[in-house]
C-alpha cells in the first residue's frame, strides 16, 4: 500500500468507503514537520489548524517522536491491570508544571470530559450529600465538550444532538459569559459548573473580564465544582499554560487532551484535588488504554518540550505578533478579530459569504486553516511558528481577505 496514488484517487477512495462524517479540505497529506505540512502531490502549507490544537508542539517533533519510538521499542501496554514504570512518572510531570494532586488518565478528550463528569456527580453524593442521582451540572451554551452520547445531550448545536437522543438528563444550560445567569441557575443539587475558558468550536469565544473569577466565587460560596475544560485552551494555546491564569484562579477539576499527546497519540487527563478523585475506588472507572506506558512517556515528552522550549511564551508573543498584522488588513469582509495568545478567530460579516471559501482560497495559497461556525476563520498554528513564518503567512492572508469576493 506504499505506492504512490494521487490525491484525486485517494479522495475517491475515502468517500467511496469511508461514512460521511466529516467534509474535508481536499488536501491529502502525507508528512509533516513542524509547521509545515505536505500533500501526496508534494506541496507545502503552513498549518494554521495545528489538529484543533492537538499538535502545540509542531508535527512530528524529534524529541517526542524518540519517545514515542524508544517507549513502543520496549513497553506499550499492560493495561492497568498491572502497573507500568512510565506512569507515575506522567504523574509527577504533570503535577509538578500545573499543581493540583491527582492525575486520573484517559485517551482522548472527551472521555476525559466523561470522567470529570462522572467524579463531580460522585463527589455531589458522597461528598456534598446531594441526593441520589439529582445532581445537576452547568453549562454554557455554545459549548464543545465532545460528541458522546452524554456529551451531546448538553449540546445547543442541533447537528451535533438531533436524531442521536434519548438524551442524558442532569444539565442546565445557561449563556456563555454571563455570571448571574450562572447564580440563577443554582440550585441545591448543582454539583458542578462546567465550562471552557474560551469557547473554541464557538467560534473562539472569549468570555468578559472577571467570568472565570466570578464562578471561582459562586462555586467557593456555595459549595460547587468548577470543572475547566481546557482540552483546547491549555498547555500553551492562549498565551499562558492554562487559560485559567489570565484571571488568576484555579478550577477544582481541570481538563487536558489534545497537545498532551504531542500530536503523535491520543492522551487526557483529569487533574483535580485527592477530595475529588477520591471518590473513585478501583472498579469504578477505567480505560484499556488509558495510562499506557506508550501514552504516558509520549506526554511527559510532550510536557516537557511545552517547557524547555518557552512554547508558552512564544504562543504570547507570537499570538500578539499575528494579532497586530491581522489588524492592519483593512478588509470589507472582517466584522472583528478575536483572540488570546495563538488562538484566533477571525470573525467574517455574514454578507462574506461564509468562511469555508477563504478557507479554500488560504488552501490554494499554502495555508491550511478551517471555517468554524459558518463565518469565522480560525487561525491556531502550532505555538513553534515564529515571525518569518507569520511574515510568510500575512501576504497571502490578506490577498485572501481583500480578493476573495
Ligand atoms: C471533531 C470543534 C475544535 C474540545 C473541547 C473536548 C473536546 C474538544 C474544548 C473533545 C474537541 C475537536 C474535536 C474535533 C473538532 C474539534 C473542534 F470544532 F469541533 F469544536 F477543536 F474546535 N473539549 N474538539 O475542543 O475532544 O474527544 O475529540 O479528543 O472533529 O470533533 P476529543
Amino acid at each position: 500500500m506504499t505506492q504512490n496514488y494521487d490525491s484525486k484517487t485517494l479522495i475517491d477512495l475515502e468517500d467511496r468507503l469511508g461514512a460521511h462524517n466529516y467534509h474535508p479540505l481536499d488536501v491529502v497529506c502525507s508528512h509533516a514537520s513542524g509547521v509545515w505540512v505536505y500533500d501526496v502531490e508534494g506541496n507545502k502549507y503552513l498549518d494554521c489548524l495545528s489538529a484543533y490544537s492537538a499538535v502545540n508542539q509542531g508535527h512530528s517533533h524529534p524529541r517526542i517522536t524518540r519517545a514515542l519510538v524508544e517507549q513502543v521499542g520496549k513497553l506499550a501496554i499492560v493495561s492497568r491491570a498491572f502497573r507500568n514504570d512510565q506512569l507515575p512518572l506522567f504523574y509527577k510531570t504533570l503535577l509538578d508544571l500545573i499543581g493540583y494532586e491527582q492525575v486520573l488518565p484517559m485517551n482522548t478528550g472527551v472521555e476525559a470530559v466523561e470522567t470529570a463528569i462522572k467524579a463531580a456527580r460522585k463527589w455531589a453524593y458522597t461528598i456534598k450529600g446531594v441526593p441520589h442521582d439529582q445532581a445537576e451540572i452547568i453549562v454554557a451554551e455554545g459549548n464543545f465538550h465532545g460528541r458522546t452520547t452524554t456529551v451531546i445531550s448538553f449540546s445547543t448545536e442541533a447537528q451535533y444532538r438531533d436524531g442521536f437522543g434519548p438524551y442524558m438528563p442532569g444539565f442546565v444550560i445557561v449563556p456563555y459569559g454571563d455570571v448571574d445567569a450562572i447564580a440563577r441557575a443554582l440550585t441545591p443539587h448543582t454539583a458542578a459548573i462546567l465550562i471552557e475558558p474560551i469557547q473554541g468550536e464557538a467560534g473562539v469565544v472569549i468570555p468578559p473580564d472577571g467570568y472565570l473569577r466570578g464562578i471561582r466565587q459562586l462555586c467557593d460560596d456555595h459549595n460547587i465544582l468548577f470543572v475547566a475544560d481546557e482540552i483546547q485552551t491549555g498547555l500553551g494555546r492562549t498565551g499562558k499554560l492554562m487559560a485559567y491564569e489570565h484571571e488568576d484562579i484555579r478550577p477544582d477539576v481541570v481538563i487536558l487532551g489534545k497537545a498532551l499527546g504531542g500530536g503523535v497519540y491520543p492522551v487526557s487527563a483529569v487533574v483535580a484535588s485527592n477530595e475529588i478523585l477520591d471518590v473513585f475506588s478501583p472498579g469504578d472507572h477505567g480505560s484499556t488504554f488509558g495510562g499506557n506506558p506508550l501514552a504516558a512517556a509520549v506526554a511527559q515528552a510532550a510536557l516537557q518540550v511545552i517547557v524547555e522550549e518557552n512554547l508558552v511564551e512564544n504562543s504570547a508573543r507570537m499570538g500578539q505578533y499575528f494579532r497586530e498584522r491581522l489588524d492592519e488588513i483593512d478588509s470589507p469582509h472582517i466584522d472583528h478579530v478575536r483572540s488570546k495568545g495563538l488562538m484566533i478567530g477571525v470573525e467574517l460579516k455574514p454578507e462574506a459569504g461564509g468562511a469555508r471559501r477563504f478557507c479554500e482560497a488560504l488552501q490554494e495559497r499554502s495555508i491550511l486553516a478551517k471555517e468554524t461556525h459558518e463565518h469565522v476563520i480560525r487561525f491556531t498554528p502550532p505555538l513553534i511558528i515564529d515571525q518569518a513564518i507569520i511574515d510568510w503567512a500575512m501576504p497571502r492572508i490578506r490577498d485572501v481577505l481583500l480578493t476573495v469576493s
